[in-house]
């Protein structure tokens, strides 16, 4: 019996991923090419949508699918590529932006939120049309499952959308993926900034724990995370976001219930509890680090294997945009 088909990917948007990126996305990933045939992508053409320069984003992308490879997904195993080596993406994007509403790409909430926040000036049209690429990635694979955030719910949505206005018009195509929703508890926070999802491109270093820094920088934004004068290590995230949201990380990395990290460090106090989860995040993240500094050492054969991966995801790309072609009357090349 064929597995289903997955497909799931990250930015390169910065030097290093956060551990949110590793919670929310790696860790399961990880777990999830056991039982599917998946696809993940480093998508360098999303990248583009902010301001990069050359040089620094070729970086990135290497770094990205370093890490990738070195939090466990295998090379042989799943197809790990870089989304612009396969050239089907854009082009169906190109395909699929002619079947999006003006009125439908306006609606998402991404595009609003972050035109608001870059302003008008930084404000382009591939950050309007990212959720159009964002489908033609998911459907260039006939995907069946695509894990993501509670915030990609909307482009999911879209992406459904789209794949079922092409079949109806010109004849079944797609297949229809479903998301896999993440459960709330797997989103993590700022450490600083404990309401604020924990991101790439915060503004401020201080709150965010990357997974190549160095572990003694780890070790101390974890004892400097912001809690608040109860002294009482309970999870309550609207009274305590602070502390649930440390107690969310050390569950989510040792796979240990909530109450069980609340029973140990009851009375002792958040010195002693930073102290153990910095150990917990520490040796998480040691051995990710220092597998993915090995692999960028040997960056001509990071990039020959993943040259090997996007001939395989080509192959099944180019199938499903022959075909949408096809189905469209593009004329035929001979
Ligand atoms: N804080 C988070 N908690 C749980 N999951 C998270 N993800 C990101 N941040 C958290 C998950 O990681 C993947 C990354 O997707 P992306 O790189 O395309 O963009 P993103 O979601 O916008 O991630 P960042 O780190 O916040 O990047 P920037 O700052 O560049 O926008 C997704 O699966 C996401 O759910």
């Amino acid at each position: 019996m064929n597995k289903p088909r997955l497909y799931s990917g990250m930015q390169p948007s910065a030097d290093s991923l956060q551990i949110g990126n590793y919670i929310g996305a790696l860790m399961q990933w990880r777990t999830l090419q056991d039982e599917n045939e998946a696809f993940f992508s480093v998508v360098d053409l999303h990248a583009l949508t902010q301001p990069n320069s050359p040089s620094e984003l070729r970086q990135k992308t290497r770094r990205t699918a370093a890490q990738y490879i070195a939090a466990g997904i295998e090379p042989s195993r799943s197809t790990l590529y870089v989304q612009s080596h396969v050239p089907a993406h854009a082009e169906l994007a190109w395909i699929l932006s002619t079947i999006t509403g003006f009125g439908e790409a306006g609606r998402m909430t991404q595009f609003k939120d972050k035109s608001s926040r870059y302003g008008a000036d930084a404000t382009n049209v591939g950050l309007f049309t990212y959720p159009v690429l964002m489908a033609a990635d998911i459907l260039l694979y006939q995907t069946d499952l695509v894990p993501v955030g509670d915030d990609q719910k909307q482009h999911i949505e879209l992406t459904r959308d789209l794949a079922e206005r092409f079949n109806s018009r010109f004849g079944e195509t797609f297949t229809m993926p479903r998301p896999v929703i993440q459960k709330e508890t797997a989103r993590i926070y700022d450490l600083q900034n404990p309401t604020s999802k924990m991101s790439k491109s915060a503004e401020s270093d201080a709150g965010v724990l990357w997974l190549l820094d160095d572990p003694k920088a780890t070790a101390k934004k974890i004892m400097r995370a912001v809690t608040d004068d109860e002294g009482s290590v309970r999870y309550d995230r609207e009274a305590k976001p602070g502390v649930s949201n440390l107690l969310v990380i050390y569950s989510a990395l040792t796979g240990r219930e909530m109450g069980s990290i609340e029973d140990e460090y009851a009375g002792r106090g958040y010195g002693d509890f930073k102290k153990g989860l910095a150990e917990v995040v520490v040796g998480e993240f040691e051995p990710v680090r220092t597998r993915a500094l090995e692999l960028l050492d040997d960056p001509a054969e990071l990039d020959r294997a993943l040259g090997v991966n996007a001939e395989r995801a080509a192959a099944v790309a180019d199938r499903t945009l022959a075909d949408v072609y096809d189905k469209m009357g593009l004329l035929r090349r001979v």
